[in-house]
C-alpha cells in the first residue's frame, strides 16, 4: 500500500505541469535617494509595488516598450503598483531625483527588444551614466538565468 501511495504521488508530481503564480515585487525608496532595487528582472504578469519608506521621492516612467501605454506617473510619497503585461524593458525615474541617478529598470520575461530607445534616451550625464550600468547590469543578471 505504501508503495502504492508513493508511486501514485511520484506520478503525480510527473504529470501536474509547473504552475508558476505572478509574482509581487516590493520595491522602496531610500534613505540615499535611490530605489532597492535598481534592476528587476520579472515574468509577464508579475507586479511591482514601491513603498514610499522614504519622503519625497515617486515613479515617472520615462520609456517602455509601448510608448503610448507606459503606467501613469506617480504622487511623490504615495505607494504605487504596476501589473506589467507587456514584454520588454522599461525605465523609470523619481521625478524630483532622476537627474541625479535614482532611476530604474525592469526587464519583463527577459526581453531586451526595445533596449536601443532605452539608450537612445537623452537625461542628464549622471542619469545616462546611471542607465549605462543599469542596463550592463540587467544583461548580466538576465545571462545567469
Ligand atoms: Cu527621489
Amino acid at each position: 500500500m505504501r508503495i502504492l501511495l508513493t508511486l501514485f504521488s511520484i506520478v503525480t508530481f510527473l504529470v501536474t505541469p509547473k504552475l508558476t503564480l505572478a509574482e509581487n515585487i516590493q520595491i522602496e525608496f531610500t534613505e540615499y535617494d535611490s530605489y532597492s532595487s535598481e534592476v528587476t528582472l520579472i515574468n509577464l504578469g508579475d507586479s511591482i509595488e514601491w513603498l514610499p519608506t522614504n519622503e519625497g521621492h515617486n515613479v515617472e516612467f520615462l520609456a517602455g516598450p509601448k510608448i503610448s501605454a507606459l503606467p501613469s506617473k506617480s504622487e511623490i510619497d504615495a505607494f504605487y503598483s504596476v501589473v506589467f503585461k507587456v514584454p520588454g524593458v522599461y525605465l523609470y525615474q523619481c521625478s524630483p531625483h532622476g537627474n541625479m541617478g535614482m532611476l530604474g529598470l525592469i526587464v519583463v520575461d527577459n526581453d531586451f527588444h526595445n533596449l536601443e530607445s532605452i539608450e537612445k534616451i537623452q537625461l542628464s550625464r549622471v542619469a545616462s551614466s546611471v542607465i549605462k550600468r543599469l542596463i550592463r547590469i540587467a544583461q548580466s543578471k538576465a545571462n545567469s538565468l
